[in-house]
Parts: C-alpha cells; structure tokens; sequence
C-alpha cells in the first residue's frame, strides 16, 4: 500500500468538518493507517513548513497551524495515494478550487484551507516520519 500525510487543520476542528473530510477519503477508497489529534508546536510547524520561511504569510501560517488541535492522519491507497488524495483536496487558494473538491466546496481563504496533504511521495514519506516517528515505513 501507498501512504500519504493528511492534517485536517485546525479550522477543520473548529468547523466540526473531520467527519465531512475523512468521509470523503473514505468513500474516495482510501484508509486511515493512522489518526490523532493533537496540538502542533510551533518547532513542529517551523519543521514542516521550513518551504516557506520567510515568506509574506509565514508567520500567519504557523499561528494558524498551532492555534487549536489538528488531526493527522496517515492515508493509505493502492498507488499515487499523494496525488489522490490532492485530487480530492483542490487548489491550495479556495478561490481556485473547483466545486467538488473539499476547498472548493467547502472553503474560502488561503490560509484557512482545511487540510494539508503531501505534495510528492518525497513529501509523503518526509512529513509521515515527521508526525508519526513511531511508524515503520510502509
Ligand atoms: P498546500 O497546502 O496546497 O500544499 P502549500 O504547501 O503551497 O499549499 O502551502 C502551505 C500552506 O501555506 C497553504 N495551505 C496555505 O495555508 C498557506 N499559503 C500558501 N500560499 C499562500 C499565500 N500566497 N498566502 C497565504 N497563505 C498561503
């Protein structure tokens, strides 16, 4: 099986849209290897998000990404999982995403998206070791 890294982000929480979202991957064919949620330190997002220091919105980012639990979650499908799971996720401004999509249907700002998924299988098996180091690899 194929594993990527999902984070409903905090205003998923806040919004009480887990269920919508996780149901989506579900119903998609994919499953969860594994779920918490739990509250991002600050030198946990900085680890994450090391792309993007010192950009214009960084520090909105990280403030965002702490400010109340996420659920992480490892995702797993037969092949591609990273880019499945993309698919369902839509553009990262909401604007953009089409209907369909979690953002698009279900989002308006481009800090405040609802979810993170891995952008590459280099990604997936970074941010997998990152927030789950306990996990061998799949
Ligand atoms: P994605 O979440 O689609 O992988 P990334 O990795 O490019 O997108 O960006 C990570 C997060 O950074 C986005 N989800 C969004 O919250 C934020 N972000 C990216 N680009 C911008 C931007 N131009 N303005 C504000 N926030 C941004």
């Amino acid at each position: 099986m194929d594993r990527t890294l999902v984070i409903c982000k905090p205003d998923a929480v806040e919004r009480g849209l887990v269920g919508e979202i996780v149901s989506r991957l579900e119903r998609k064919g994919l499953q969860l290897a594994a779920a918490e949620l739990r509250l991002i330190d600050p030198d946990l997002a900085a680890e994450h998000y090391a792309e993007h220091a010192g950009k214009p919105f960084y520090n909105e980012l990280v403030a965002f990404i702490t400010r109340s639990p996420a659920l992480l979650m490892v995702v797993e499908g037969p092949a591609d999982t990273w880019q499945v799971v993309r698919g369902l996720m839509g553009a990262t401004n909401p604007a953009e995403a089409l209907p369909g999509t979690i953002r698009g249907d279900l989002a308006t700002t481009v800090t405040e998206n609802l979810v993170h998924g891995s952008d590459s299988p280099a990604a997936a098996e970074r941010e997998i070791k990152l927030f789950f180091p306990e996990l061998a690899p799949a």
